[in-house]
């Protein structure tokens, strides 16, 4: 049961992959949770955070879903080819080997519009990760993982919906991306 708070949304701009590339990450997981220990992730939760906005008044998200529709990006594919470990916050993740120039275009597209219309937010540094376990009990080295390619052509605002369950992801509004000249 979701608990109600109908003033602000917590909520956040990210990259939702198809099937596919959700349950191979999460085979993947699966994989390495003997090995690293943890809580792992549902599959049908993973995806990539673009930006992080944190709790937002509710009469707010008509603008910010108007701001972000004004992002023009053209669709793109990239490939995540590492397992990471963050120590700090023990968490395992999926990222790219190679820096994603399409990725960090997007992300800062998406600042750029939302700064320009008066919005404003705390982490401003895109991190292109895909959180695979939380509370990881042994930190492994970065390793090299069998190549998963992901086929960009939208973006999503996610809430974050604390339920008695923990937090579950709503996607509010979902935006194509669409090729030069459209
Ligand atoms: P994480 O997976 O690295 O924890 C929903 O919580 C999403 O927003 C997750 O992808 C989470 O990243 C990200 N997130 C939560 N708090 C954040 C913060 N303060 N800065 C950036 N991203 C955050």
């Amino acid at each position: 049961m979701p608990i109600k708070n109908s003033s602000v949304a917590r909520v956040f701009f990210a990259l939702w992959p198809e099937e596919l590339v959700q349950r191979t990450l999460h085979s993947l997981a699966t994989e390495y949770l003997p090995l690293c220990e943890g809580r792992i992730m549902d599959a049908d939760t993973l995806h990539m955070t673009l930006l992080f906005l944190g709790e937002m008044e509710r009469a707010r998200l008509p603008l910010l879903r108007q701001t972000a529709g004004k992002v023009s990006v053209p669709p793109f594919r990239f490939v995540l080819d590492r397992l990471s470990f963050w120590s700090y916050n023990r968490i395992a993740y999926a990222t790219p080997l190679v820096e994603v120039p399409a990725l960090y275009q997007l992300a800062t597209a998406l600042q750029q519009e939302l700064i320009a219309a008066g919005f404003l937010f705390e982490n401003y540094e895109f991190n292109p990760h895909v959180t695979l376990l939380r509370q990881v009990g042994h930190i492994l080295e970065s390793q090299a993982i069998a190549p998963i390619t992901w086929q960009v052509d939208a973006f999503v605002l996610v809430e974050s919906v604390m339920t008695d369950q923990g937090a579950r992801y709503q996607i509010l509004q979902k935006w194509p991306l669409l090729p030069v000249g459209h």
